[in-house]
């Protein structure tokens, strides 16, 4: 049986990984399904890429995608700096890490406050199911305040907000999705992997063994009831022609072209959005929040943010793959440097 290739010559069976161990109906396998399409549909090279996580259910799926790319699965938590590390070494790679709420907003949320200020060039994805999945659902820093669960009680705590952090932080790409919405989750993801840079994408996935009471912000009954995207996003890739008169009226898109001459088309819906503006960003975030409505898509974008490779003015060939005399001071440099602490 012959199966459709891409232009990288692969087939959608070539992004594939392990069986899943999640359970059924879990959010994040959903998700893992459209990393899959989007890197298939962007002919992306596994090898390529490289991925990471941290520990949690969310952070088991990499294992559940993209089996050729290598993979790095970290400690609670700490999945940022090992993605800088690994990053910094190789800047020919294109990072993609999962993560969820309790890795990133709980124990992690100092490292993902840092990671944000170094634009590495990495998809940071959050699958936020507002609890902790993998130790029995207990309530996460993004769980509502009032939520209650009949294990745990009542949460007495406001949330935190990812993408509110991102955007604080300085991100300079910060989306939201939801999981039962796989055509957004998947054109968020094009773009984010297009982007040049850290890209934050906050995907609502929810756990249906431990939060999945439709009074939940992190269920699907309320995601679907609750949910207000922003626009309608289509990702065109650089090789694909743009023929935005035949598609779309005048003046009803935003078409942000990327680094690489892909294309992000937004499609206006009831308000006209502008995601490259920062306090429309935050203000539309704050209004979301005290209004209990999940606003979804690409809510801000700037492509002109310094990545850590131009910050450091990195080599284009990767420091891992020097060789040691590359790497290594002449002895002349060494007491240059020497004779400078003194
Ligand atoms: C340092 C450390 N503290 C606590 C734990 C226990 N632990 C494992 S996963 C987890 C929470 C996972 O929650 P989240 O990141 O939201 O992932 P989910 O399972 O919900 O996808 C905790 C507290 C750990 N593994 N390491
Ligand atoms: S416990 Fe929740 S988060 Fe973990 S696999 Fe099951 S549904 Fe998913
Ligand atoms: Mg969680």
């Amino acid at each position: 049986m012959s199966s459709k290739v891409n232009q990288a010559g692969l087939s959608k069976g070539d992004y594939r990984g392990a069986p899943s161990t999640l359970c059924q109906g879990c959010g994040h396998n959903s998700i893992a399904s459209q990393i899959i399409a989007a890197a298939y549909e962007l002919d992306i090279v596994p090898e390529n890429m490289v991925k990471f996580s941290g520990i949690g259910c969310s952070s088991k799926s990499p294992t559940y995608f993209l089996s050729r790319s290598f993979g790095f699965n970290g400690l609670h938590g700490r999945m940022p700096a090992l993605a800088t590390g690994a990053l910094f070494a190789d800047v020919t790679l294109k990072g993609l890490g999962v993560s969820g709420d309790g890795d990133t907003a709980s124990i992690g949320m100092g490292q993902f406050k840092h990671i944000l200020r170094r634009n590495l060039n990495l998809v940071y994805i959050v699958e936020n199911n507002g609890v902790y999945g993998l130790t029995k659902g207990q309530f996460s820093a993004t769980a509502e305040k009032g939520l209650r669960l009949k294990k745990q009680g009542v949460n007495p705590y406001m949330p935190v907000d990812i993408c509110m952090e991102a955007l604080v932080g300085g991100a300079s790409f910060v989306a939201r999705s939801f999981a039962g919405d796989p055509k957004q989750v998947k054109e968020l993801l094009k773009a984010a992997i297009a982007h040049k840079g850290l890209a934050i994408l906050d995907i609502i996935s929810p756990c249906v063994s431990f939060n999945n009471q439709d009074e939940s912000y992190h269920s699907y009954g309320w995601a679907k009831d609750h949910e207000a995207p922003i626009h309608d996003i289509s990702f065109i890739p650089v090789m694909d022609e743009i023929i935005l008169e035949d598609e779309f009226e005048p003046g009803e898109m935003r078409d942000v072209t990327m680094h690489d001459g892909s294309h992000i088309l937004l499609k206006k819906l009831e308000r006209d959005y502008d995601p490259t503006n920062r306090m429309e960003a935050i203000r539309i975030l704050d209004e979301n929040y005290r209004n209990d409505m999940l606003l979804t898509g690409l809510i801000y974008i700037n492509k002109d943010v310094p990545t850590i490779e131009e910050v450091h003015n990195l080599p284009e060939t990767a420091l891992n793959r020097m060789s040691e005399a590359q790497l290594r001071p002449t002895p002349e440099t060494l007491e240059e440097i020497n004779a400078q602490m003194f």
